[in-house]
Formats: structure tokens, C-alpha cells, sequence
């Protein structure tokens, strides 16, 4: 069944929104939908979109006034709560037969997602009025939207030759030398980094940051010593920064989207949350972690949860780095849980498909 999206996204500040959106529009157009994407800012897709073609089935729209001058899809996608321009829901209340409004909602393992996920809002009053707007969130649960997995995502994986892929990295200047444990970097400023640096030496280590914040924080004064070294990364596109992550024995990622690649990559994570003013990222973070480590063994679990607190600036971290093995053997376990549950993608078709 072929239908016409539109989705909606307002980049607030980094690249989660526009990153969740590209790849959910990545996601529909492979399988065959027809996309509008309307963003207010398309920057980060140079570097995000780079290396391919547009892919077939989307359309990159600026989120101006001509959106009130095309016919509305079958589809609409509010992300993060964005708000739709008030004549583009007017049109969508006439439309001969209503879109399927849904409001996608940020990722979190908290129990009101389970509670919240499904509920409808109906319009009473405004443009929309007669219309009803579902929220969605994602999640890590049956009772939620899941997450964004491409149908071959993890066979591509299986496939993966990090070797050949590594070698071709950064225009072949990236080296690993035999035997350095490969670590990536994708981390907003952190007051934590010189202790991670400092834990990272007990082995040799290759850590490769991505631009941003750690970049802009390290410098050579940073390296504790030769056991530790560090190269600089370029943006890389959404496909390549998966690969990145797949290729590395240890990931430092951040955010939504890369924290949800990290855990299709397989390979032990730790997730820096993006802070909120108020503290509300504590909980979420410790959410995930009841998740994630409920089935694990207890010595694994302490020293991540200490880690993940000390990254987060949540509470002291002695510098123990929980065993890669032990970790790995870990995030498999994980994955292997999420892929038991329906892919976000599909659980939208699901949605428009008792919607039409
Ligand atoms: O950039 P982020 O910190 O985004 C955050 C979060 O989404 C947060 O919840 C939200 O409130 C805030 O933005 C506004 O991290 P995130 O979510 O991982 O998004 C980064 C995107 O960039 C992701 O799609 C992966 C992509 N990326 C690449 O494509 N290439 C790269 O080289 C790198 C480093 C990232």
C-alpha cells in the first residue's frame, strides 16, 4: 500500500529531531511510500544525506508557505510536537477523507510512554476541529511504538567488514594500529571527559570523536598517555555514522538517534542524555537503565550504572570501565530483546492501514 506522507519537523537545537526525521523519511521511502519531509532548517542534511543521491520517494520541502498550496497526504507527521501551520490543518480537516494525524513523540523508557502511547486527542475547536491526533512513542516495549529498524539493518550488519570499512574511513588516515581497542565519541560538552580519557588508557585505545563538543574540548595536553590516542572525524552521513558505530568495540553516543543506532550496533554503549534544565533527564536516564540491565549480571550492572551516572554528571565514577566481553555479550542480549518487537515503521503502517 503506497501512500503519501507528509511530515513535519522544527529543528530545535542538535541534530536528533532532523536526524529522527530523516531517517523515518529514509525508512518509508525504501518501503515504498511517497514522503514530503517539510523542515525549517536542512543544514545538517548535507553531511547527514551526503554520498547518495536524494533517495527515491522523498521530497525535501522548506517549511514555508508553499505548504499551504499543496493537496494534503494520506499521512501527517507532527514530530516533537512541532505544530502544524493552522491553514495546512484547516485543509487536512476538509480533505474528503481525514489524514492520519499522529504526533510523534520523543523516546524515553518511562512508564507514562506505555500509559500515553495511542491516546487520541480530538479537535473540538480550531482549525482542525473534527479531527483527532494520535501520540505515538516510541519505545522499548510491546506496549509502545518501538523503533525505527530497517528491515535489513541487522543482515547488513551481519555482512559488515569493519576492516575493509575502516580502511576507507576519513580518506584512509584513520590507522588502527594491531591490537588498540577502537572507541567512538559523539558527546555533548562533558566536564567527565578527562577522567574517561584517563580510564581509557589501561589498554591501548584508538578513540575516534566525532565534530562537535568532545572535539572542541580535546586537545593534546588532554592525552594521559601513549596508550591513548585520538583522531578527529569528519561528519559522516546517517549510514556511515551506523558503520562507525559497528565497527567501534565502544560507543560514547548521545540524544535519540544515535543512542538507538548504538543499540542495533550490538556493541556495549554508553549514552550521554541530552540534559534538561530542570532534571528531568536523572529519571529518564535511570529508566533506561532499569531496562537495560534488569536481566544482566550484577558486576556488569553496577559498573555501567556507575559509568552512565559519572558520564552524565549525575554522580561520582571511580574511572571502572565495565569488561567489553562481559559488555558485548550484554548488548547482543538486549538487541536481540528489541528485535523481538514490531519496528516503528511497521507499527505506523498498522495505524494507516485501520485509519483508511
Ligand atoms: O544531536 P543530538 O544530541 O540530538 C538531540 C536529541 O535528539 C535530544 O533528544 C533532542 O531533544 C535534541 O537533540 C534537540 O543526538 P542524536 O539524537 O543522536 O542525533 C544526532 C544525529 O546525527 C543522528 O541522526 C546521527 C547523526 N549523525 C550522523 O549522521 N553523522 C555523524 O557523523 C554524527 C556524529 C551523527
Amino acid at each position: 500500500m503506497g501512500l503519501n506522507w507528509d511530515i513535519f519537523c522544527r529543528v530545535i537545537d542538535n541534530f536528533g529531531d532532523i536526524g529522527v526525521a530523516w531517517r523515518l523519511a529514509r525508512d518509508l521511502a525504501a518501503r515504498g511510500q511517497t514522503v514530503r519531509l517539510w523542515l525549517d532548517d536542512a543544514g545538517a542534511l548535507q553531511w547527514m544525506a551526503a554520498g547518495k543521491a536524494m533517495p527515491a520517494g522523498i521530497g525535501v520541502r522548506r517549511w514555508d508557505d508553499s505548504v499551504n498550496e499543496v493537496e494534503v497526504g494520506d499521512v501527517v507527521i507532527e514530530t516533537f510536537g512541532c505544530e502544524l501551520p493552522a491553514p495546512f490543518v484547516a485543509r487536512m480537516a476538509a480533505r474528503g477523507t481525514p489524514p492520519l494525524w499522529i504526533n510523534l513523540e520523543y523516546l524515553s523508557a518511562e512508564a507514562y510512554v506505555e500509559r500515553s502511547h495511542g491516546l487520541s486527542s480530538p479537535q473540538f475547536n480550531g482549525p482542525g476541529r473534527g479531527l483527532s491526533k494520535q501520540f505515538f512513542y516510541p519505545g522499548f516495549t510491546p506496549r509502545t511504538g518501538g523503533l525505527l529498524r530497517e528491515p535489513d539493518l541487522l543482515a547488513e550488519r551481519d555482512r559488515f567488514d569493519a576492516q575493509a570499512w575502516l580502511a576507507q574511513l576519513g580518506d584512509g588516515k584513520i590507522e588502527r594500529r594491531p591490537g588498540e581497542r577502537l572507541v567512538s565519541l559523539f558527546a555533548y560538552a562533558n566536564p567527565a571527559l578527562p577522567e574517561l580519557l584517563a580510564a581509557l588508557t589501561t589498554e591501548p585505545t584508538l578513540l575516534l570523536i566525532c565534530p562537535g563538543a568532545a572535539q572542541a574540548q580535546m586537545n593534546s595536553h588532554m592525552l594521559p598517555n601513549a596508550n591513548l590516542r585520538w583522531q578527529a572525524l569528519p561528519y559522516l552521513s546517517q549510514p556511515e555514522y551506523d558503520r562507525l558505530l559497528w565497527a567501534c568495540d565502544l560507543n560514547f553516543v548521545r540524544g535519540e538517534d544515535s543512542f538507538v543506532r548504538a543499540q542495533w550496533a550490538g556493541r556495549p554503549f554508553v549514552w550521554q542524555i541530552y540534559p534538561q534544565h530542570d532534571g528531568a533527564h536523572g529519571p529518564k536516564l535511570e529508566a533506561f537503565m532499569d531496562l537495560l540491565l534488569a536481566d544482566c549480571d550484577a558486576l556488569l550492572a553496577d559498573q555501567t550504572r556507575s559509568l552512565w551516572r559519572g558520564w552524565n554528571g549525575l554522580r561520582a565514577w571511580d574511572g571502572t570501565l565495565p569488561e567489553l566481553d562481559a559488555g558485548r555479550a550484554q548488548a547482543l542480549k538486549w538487541r536481540e530483546h528489541l528485535t523481538s518487537q514490531p519496528d516503528l515503521t511497521t507499527q505506523l503502517f498498522s495505524l494507516a492501514s485501520k485509519s483508511s
